[in-house]
């Protein structure tokens, strides 16, 4: 645990089991986690998958929390919550129930076996920035910076034109996408 508060963006995913009402119910459960609190969340975004090909699309969303937890800590939580969500992990970037990934702690580096932030691949993923970018004008009315270069300035390298944003309505029925 930390004495000071941090402020972490989660990274969420869903392409199975009803994956609107997964990561609906993920970001609620997101801010019950102790000594944490979600201070914004984006829209949800219907994505094509990254990677394999036969696999149905995904739901992704980004939220902002803020959190006493050290950094591992916050992964042994995401990881908890994963399970509560049954998730099994049978392929690498396979279809999946619910991914947790934490894209940014803080100002932090991390490189350890079991956490990398920035998370390594997100600068290259639209259904990443896209939802991130929404959040953070949301949770700190600024813009961050992702290896030395402003968020917005990965943005423009990425095609966006199939990153869906789902309306208030779409988002709240329990449609499998
Ligand atoms: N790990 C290391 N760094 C982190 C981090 N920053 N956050 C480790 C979370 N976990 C991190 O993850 C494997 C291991 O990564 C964990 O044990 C943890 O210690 P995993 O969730 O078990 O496996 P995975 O998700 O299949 O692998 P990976 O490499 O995390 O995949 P990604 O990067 O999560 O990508 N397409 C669309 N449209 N939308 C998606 O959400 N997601 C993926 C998965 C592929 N294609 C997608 C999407
Ligand atoms: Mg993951």
């Amino acid at each position: 645990m930390n004495n000071v508060m941090s402020l972490a963006y989660i990274g969420l995913g869903s392409n199975l089991e009803e994956p609107v009402r997964q990561v609906r119910q993920a970001l609620d459960e997101l801010g019950e986690l102790p000594l944490c609190q979600r201070v914004a969340h984006s829209s949800l975004y219907a994505t094509p998958p990254v990677g394999p090909q036969d696999q149905p699309d995904f739901i992704n969303a980004v939220a902002a929390i803020e959190t006493k937890l050290s950094p591992l800590a916050l992964l042994d939580q995401l990881q908890a919550l994963e399970q509560r969500h049954r998730r099994r992990r049978l392929r690498h970037w396979g279809p999946r129930t619910l991914d947790l990934d934490l894209l940014l702690y803080a100002q932090h580096t991390i490189e350890h076996p079991r956490l990398r932030v920035p998370h390594p691949y997100m600068h290259e993923r639209a259904f990443v920035l896209v939802p991130l970018e929404e959040v953070v004008s949301a949770a700190t009315h600024s813009s961050i910076m992702l290896h030395h270069q402003p968020l917005t300035s990965w943005l423009t390298h990425l095609d966006q034109h199939q990153i869906r944003r789902l309306s208030d309505a779409d988002a709240t029925t329990t449609a499998s996408v």
